[in-house]
């Protein structure tokens, strides 16, 4: 057989697939001739592609235990994997503990004070003093001064918390349903994930069809892990759009510091940002109706080429315009999203030219 014939009848094959042949074989799929074979047979070249696709490039990644989940007597946040969380847990641990604990520590000690110096044993004749205008000026203004020392930093949070995502950031929809989770992929050919909590084993069946936890290697823990998570690129801004089909739910993932609302027939958006690949879970946040507690949500953050190969395992799944995918440096709290930046240029050669 004409293997150099056998190559470019392929490579077309696939091209009409909107498959990179490069992609398929780089992604490990199979072997070259394999992929070419399977590629070139026609008229089922489509199916058998997207098989091949599907067959191996693509392997839900097993959760790290304790991360990106509860673990047992945590009392703290999450481990943290935004920059925005880390912002949050140090604001957290860094300034409010401190403030809280010396002023909880001093009103103790002032408490005792009184107590031991102040009662009627002590002072049998009491003291006449309503007065002291140091005293009084002293305790308005410092905790005016602390007050504004919190909002400082709560506020700068609260405001890069909504900041919106760049121009070019991948979109991806959530829909919170009764009681499972749907994510659309409208940059990747549009096709839609459901996502459903995976069934205990020896407890009544929660979603029927759905397998059992533990039944594959990857599995994260009860209660969290489900059968289809959303996969997302790791690295990058992501604009989620999130509604609910039904009730007011909420999405939420505490170790990518991520909390909003699904609200029927409204689109709630912030940026998701996920700075290490890993599997992420969080749980429906909004009490929507009996089986609220089994909605879970797992997020699995994968490198960008890893995600495509995910992309690719969905039937209609394409990679897209997003060759120029918005980068980290594109979204850097307090710093303007990289859209409006790069219309600065433009003003500059219109004003040069007037
Ligand atoms: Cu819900």
């Amino acid at each position: 057989m004409n293997l150099g014939k056998t190559a470019r009848a392929a490579s077309h094959t696939a091209k009409a697939l909107g498959l990179s042949l490069g992609s398929i074989m780089a992604a490990g799929v199979m072997a070259p001739q394999a992929a070419l074979a399977a590629a070139a047979s026609e008229p089922a070249a489509a199916a058998t592609a997207d098989a091949a696709a599907s067959a191996g490039s693509y392997t839900p990644m097993a959760p790290t235990p304790g991360i990106g989940m509860p673990v047992d007597s945590g009392i703290g946040f999450q481990q943290q994997f935004s920059k925005l969380g880390e912002y949050g847990e140090w604001i957290h641990n860094s300034v409010l503990l401190p403030i809280i604990a010396v002023i909880t520590v001093f009103v103790l000690l002032l408490l005792v004070v009184i107590v031991v110096r102040f009662n009627r044993r002590a002072n049998p004749v009491p003291s006449k003093t309503s007065h002291n205008t140091l005293l009084e000026v002293v305790w308005t203004l410092v905790p005016v001064l602390v007050l504004i020392g919190i909002a400082v930093p709560s506020i700068d949070l609260l405001a890069k918390q909504y900041k919106p995502a760049p121009k070019g950031a991948l979109t991806i929809k959530v829909t919170g349903n009764q009681w499972f989770w749907t994510y659309g992929y409208p940059d990747n050919g549009e096709f839609e994930v459901v996502s459903n909590m995976l069934n205990i084993p020896g407890q009544p069946t929660i979603n029927n069809g759905v397998r059992e936890v533990g039944s594959e290697p990857w599995d994260g823990p009860s209660h969290l892990e489900v059968d289809n998570r959303m996969v997302v690129p790791v690295g990058e801004p992501i604009r989620l759009q999130i509604t609910a089909s039904d009730v007011i739910h909420s999405f939420a993932v505490p170790s990518l510091w991520f909390k909003l609302d699904a609200v029927p027939g409204r689109i709630n958006e912030k940026v998701l940002f996920v700075e290490k690949p890993g599997v992420y879970y969080g749980q429906c946040s909004e009490l929507c109706g009996a089986k609220h507690g089994y909605m879970p949500i797992a997020v699995e953050a994968l490198p960008r080429d890893k995600y495509d190969a995910w992309v690719l395992t969905h039937a209609g799944g394409k990679i897209d315009g997003q060759a120029t995918a918005a980068s980290e440096t594109d979204y850097l709290p307090g710093e303007e999203p990289a859209g409006e930046a790069s219309e600065a240029p433009a003003a500059e050669a219109t004003a040069a030219a007037e």
